[in-house]
């Protein structure tokens, strides 16, 4: 097990621990995604101890959204909001604030923005006032999908200059083309993430 040394200003940031990614029935399943779950619950346990704020993203979808191959996008309907597939994994221990991103329609890869596919418009989800407003210094991101959202968030929380770590085995791939996760860590590697 990854040991993380929190303190009041480490921040744990669990990315979309959610059925459609992390249940083998879920529609965008990931492979190993119920696995990282009792991990995570660690970490959380963790940062609780150390008196740190945990902060929970869900993909939050409306059941229309030029996110879903149906209307245009490139994914299969997932995580339409108050639906089973957008409910918390059942084992995940959800202690602390819930961020919901895509709410609107928008493409909300990363817990930190959110982007109108359409205008192109970027927009906060809130999650960056909110960890300032904790003194939070840096974060650990952990959760699903390595090579989607926890990317885009690991990524963000580099260009809002956190320091950023992603605890390996605590992410879970997409995969759709193989590999995509292995390359994504190296990119977030190049980007300055540390990995644990
Ligand atoms: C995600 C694809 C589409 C994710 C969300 O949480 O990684 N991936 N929407
Ligand atoms: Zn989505």
């Amino acid at each position: 097990m990854t040991s993380i040394a929190f303190d009041p200003h480490v921040a744990l940031v669990v990315v979309d621990v959610q059925n459609d990614f992390a249940d083998p029935e879920g529609s965008l399943s990931v492979e190993g995604g119920s696995d990282i779950v009792p991990r995570v619950n660690e970490l959380v346990a963790a940062a609780r101890a150390a008196n740190t704020t945990v902060t929970y993203t869900q993909d939050w979808h409306p059941p229309t959204t030029p996110h879903f191959a149906k209307d245009g996008g490139i994914w299969p309907v997932h995580c339409v909001r108050d639906t089973w597939g957008a409910a918390f994994h059942p084992d995940l221990v959800v202690d602390g604030e819930v961020v919901r991103k895509g709410i609107g329609g928008e493409d909300g890869y990363s817990g930190f923005s959110m982007r109108d596919p359409v205008s192109g418009e970027d927009m906060s989800t809130g999650l960056d006032e909110r960890l300032r407003r904790h003194g939070v210094a840096a974060v650990v991101l952990v959760g699903l999908a390595t090579d989607y959202c926890v990317k885009a968030t690991a990524l963000d929380a580099r260009r809002l200059r956190y320091p950023t770590t992603v605890v390996r085995d605590c992410v879970a791939a997409v995969d759709v083309e193989p590999g995509d996760g292995d390359r994504a860590l190296r990119e977030l590697e190049a980007a300055g993430v540390t990995l644990a």
